[in-house]
This record gives C-alpha cells, sequence and structure tokens, in this order.
C-alpha cells in the first residue's frame, strides 16, 4: 500500500477536468430543458415539475394518463406547490383535480400512495361531501379547493 504517485495525480486531474467540462454541459442542457418544461403551462416548485398537456377527463382517466407518463397526478404538500397548480388553472380556465381523495375513509383526505395529506386549501364550507359523492378534489382558479364528484371532467396537471 504505497504512496499515491505522480503519474496517478496526473490521471486523477485530467479526469477532474474532464468531468468539470461535462458537468458544464449538462447544466447547460437542464437550464435549457427547464424552459422548455415550463412553457407555457408548466411549472417548476423545488424538485417538482407541475405540467397539464390541456386534456380534460375524470378522475380515474387522469389518474391513469399522469401515472401512464410515469407521473402521478398534481399532490400539493405546501403552498408553493398550491399556487404553481393556481398557476396552471388560470392559464386555461378550467379546474383541475388533485391526487387526493377520501375514496378510502370519507372525511380522511389522503394521497394516492394512502398517506394523509400534510397541506390543504379548502374553501369556506368545503369539503361537503355534496350529495354524499364528493370523493374528489378540485382547484379552483382562486387556489381554493372544493371536493368534487370524481366522474366530472376536470383539467389533467400531472407533476414529476
Ligand atoms: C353545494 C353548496 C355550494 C357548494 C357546492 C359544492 C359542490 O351546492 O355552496 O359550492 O355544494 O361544494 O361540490
Ligand atoms: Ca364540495
Amino acid at each position: 500500500r504505497g504512496a499515491i504517485g505522480q503519474t496517478e495525480v496526473n490521471l486523477m486531474k485530467n479526469q477532474v477536468t474532464a468531468l468539470e467540462g461535462q458537468l458544464k454541459a449538462l447544466q447547460a442542457s437542464f437550464t435549457k430543458y427547464q424552459k422548455v418544461a415550463t412553457f407555457p403551462g408548466g411549472r417548476i416548485v423545488g424538485n417538482k415539475v407541475f405540467i397539464t398537456s390541456g386534456y380534460e377527463g375524470n378522475f380515474d382517466d387522469l389518474k391513469q394518463r399522469c401515472q401512464q407518463a410515469g407521473g402521478q397526478l398534481a399532490s400539493p404538500r405546501n403552498s408553493a406547490e398550491n399556487t404553481a397548480i393556481k398557476d396552471i388553472v388560470v392559464l386555461y380556465q378550467k379546474s383541475a383535480f388533485l391526487g387526493i381523495t377520501d375514496i378510502q375513509t370519507e372525511g380522511t383526505f389522503r394521497y394516492l400512495n394512502g398517506e394523509t395529506i400534510v397541506y390543504s386549501n379548502w374553501q369556506a364550507g368545503e369539503p361537503n361531501n355534496d350529495h354524499n359523492q364528493e370523493d374528489c378534489v378540485e382547484v379552483y382558479s382562486s387556489g381554493k379547493w372544493n371536493d368534487k364528484s370524481c366522474g366530472e371532467k376536470q383539467l389533467i396537471i400531472c407533476e414529476f
């Protein structure tokens, strides 16, 4: 187990220089793709990207389409994420379904993975389970939430 020689040091210096170049290229490419992802109906919050295709459908349809694309229905965990979703609702002038329901237990709203929600932004008087058939959650252009029948057609917003 000898000391690291000059040859190894020079090899490593070359490798660091090569990696620096690759990192710079990757950063430039990433910056470009962030612009692509946000034009015009996308929003980036932290590591999450929220985006719509403009498609409208019922909850099961939208859930399936986000999953098929490798993401999931938008599931805001804080106000910054909710604002990003609201911005997209305003842009498309159509309410959107979230990846949140109380299908499992009436009155307990959960993310699609079964975790109970850590953040909410209900409109006053909601959730009211109107006609005893509202297990899904729509976001209004105000950003406020309303529980709504899962069979209604809403705007798709996925998160990746
Ligand atoms: C009722 C009372 C309304 C409310 C509505 C929604 C339906 O009609 O004030 O806006 O329910 O909660 O999801
Ligand atoms: Ca309601």
